[in-house]
């Protein structure tokens, strides 16, 4: 609660500085109209992700795996490049595919984005892995994952930190 009341603090003192900028830019008569409605930072318009937890490994040492449901409705097509779990030494993306008759875990290629996809990281696909867990993560608690996209935009999100073992 404390947070939020600071983090509306921040926001306003941004719109008061930005109000000033363009008091200035207004001087000059460069009214910047063609300027698009702004994005919030760490977003990605159209991007929407739900039931998004990391899963502890037994092995407090061994990496942990982010799983969630992601929805585009944006215009824009994008793919996901990287993810990045805030606390692990090491972030990945990581698929499985079949190999040798076996599934095998490899690196993921780019994850397109086009208006109407909906992709699950989950246990068995697609997922992201945070090595070098943090030993602070305890089950209950919340972790910061970002997603960065082609073009550089990046898209974070709370994931919920669940005990090893629990339903994935
Ligand atoms: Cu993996």
């Amino acid at each position: 609660m404390v947070e939020r009341i600071a983090k509306v603090g921040t926001a306003l003192l941004g719109a008061g500085l930005a109000g000033a900028l363009m008091l200035v830019s207004a001087c000059s008569g460069e009214a910047d109209k063609a300027a698009p409605a702004a994005a919030t930072p760490g977003t990605v318009d159209g991007v929407a992700i739900t039931n998004a937890r990391l899963v502890l490994n037994a092995v407090k040492a061994n990496p942990a795996a982010v799983y969630f449901d992601l929805s585009y409705s944006g215009e824009k097509g994008l793919s996901i490049r990287k993810a990045d779990v805030e606390g692990a030494g090491m972030s990945m993306m990581h698929d499985y595919v079949e190999y040798d008759y076996k599934m095998q875990m490899t690196d993921a290629l780019p994850v397109a984005l086009t208006k109407g996809t909906t992709v699950s990281f989950k246990p068995g696909g697609l997922h992201v892995m945070a090595m070098e867990p943090s030993p602070d993560w305890a089950p209950g608690g919340k972790v910061k994952v970002t997603l960065t996209m082609s073009g550089g935009a990046t898209h974070s999100f709370d994931a919920e930190i669940m005990a090893a073992g629990s339903e994935r």
